[in-house]
């Protein structure tokens, strides 16, 4: 690529696109910021590239689900569907960015490299840290290393492949970090060390099929445990109309006695139930769960509980069934050699 690379940024809100009173505030507006205004800030970002930018959405992204996550893929394909964008920098709200960057990665089909980047500190605080994110992410995508396409999360000089980023503090400026693998690269002023293999999932474009339908995705919802709950997280829920059900359990996909017998009863009335766990790094099998292998409850892998309702309502929509669904979330466990 002897000419300078062609890169468009596309603005959601979040914290990077926020505005606080002062530089120190506390408090601040997400997605008060444009996407064409955040690329102004980043000094040396036009030596690096030909940068385009738009926003489709100003709001933190808490606020953001399936609807718009479909809304996005489908700009980023007609993004790079033109031979005038050689990658695509997604600006985020951390909170949800784990998520909107699996769904990603499960449905994108585009060729060239997608970076999805954010920030801990608002646009208008003091060592906002969204700047250089969005520099690095830039710098990612333009590098040959990338130019097969991908989804990654780019945050702190961290390259992490998208389906492997969590979020691991509340506050931290090193937020984010790769799991089960580790980062694909790290950003060193404006050079890259590769690391690993890209990593890309194992599902990567898998369900593209879902982008051409008007549906939204099925309701899966996610049920929490604590110590001592006994079967009240299932019995006290409302899942009458949710079609997958995901439940947060202890370590390795433990749960009372009393609420896997329950979440097995489920599973034979026809609701698929994947079990995951509320720890950060998460690995569920078949047979460390407490439900039994013959129940059809389904041990999520190393998926945590949020990535793994993003994975079953994409099934679902997919108009998979329980044994197939399985399947898919084997493909995310440690394999028998
Ligand atoms: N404002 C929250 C969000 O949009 C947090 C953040 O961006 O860091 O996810």
């Amino acid at each position: 690529m002897a000419r300078k690379p062609k890169i468009h940024v596309i603005g959601t809100g979040g914290t990077i696109s926020g505005a606080g009173d002062t530089a120190t505030a506390g408090a601040y507006q997400s997605g008060a910021v444009e996407a064409a205004q955040l690329i102004a800030a980043v000094d040396g970002l036009d030596r690096l590239a030909d940068v385009s930018a738009e926003t489709i959405f100003a709001t933190g992204s808490e606020n953001l689900g399936p609807v718009q996550w479909r809304q996005l893929a489908r700009r980023i394909e007609e993004v790079c569907a033109s031979n005038d964008v050689d990658g695509v920098v997604v600006t985020h709200g951390t909170d949800t960015l784990e998520e909107a960057a699996f769904y990603l990665d499960l449905v994108c089909r585009a060729n060239k490299p997608v970076a999805l980047t954010a920030a801990m500190r608002p646009a208008t605080a003091l060592s906002a840290d969204g700047p250089a994110n969005l520099f690095q992410a830039a710098l990612s995508i333009s590098s040959p290393h990338f130019q097969g396409g991908g989804v990654f999360v780019v945050m702190n000089t961290q390259v992490i492949a998208g389906w492997q980023a969590i979020k691991t503090s509340s506050v931290a400026l090193d937020s984010f970090c790769a799991y089960p693998g580790g980062s694909v690269a790290r950003v060193v002023g404006e050079s890259l060390m590769m690391i690993g293999g890209r990593q890309s999932s194992p599902l990567a474009g898998r369900f593209h099929g879902v982008l051409e339908k008007d549906e939204e995705l099925p309701v899966v919802d996610i049920v929490a445990l604590r110590g001592g709950c006994g079967d009240r997280p299932l019995s006290n829920a409302n899942t009458n109309d949710c079609k997958g059900l995901v439940i947060a359990g202890f370590g390795s996909g433990t749960m009372p006695d009393t609420l896997a017998a329950e979440a097995a009863d489920m599973a034979r009335s026809g609701t698929v139930v994947v079990v995951s766990s509320r720890v950060g790094r998460v690995m569920v099998s078949a047979h460390s769960t407490s439900t039994r292998l013959d129940d059809g409850v389904i041990p999520s892998g190393c998926l945590n509980p949020q990535k793994s309702a993003v994975l079953l309502s994409l099934a679902l929509a997919d108009g998979l069934d329980a044994a197939e669904i399985a399947g898919l979330f084997q493909l995310f466990s440690a394999s028998s050699q």
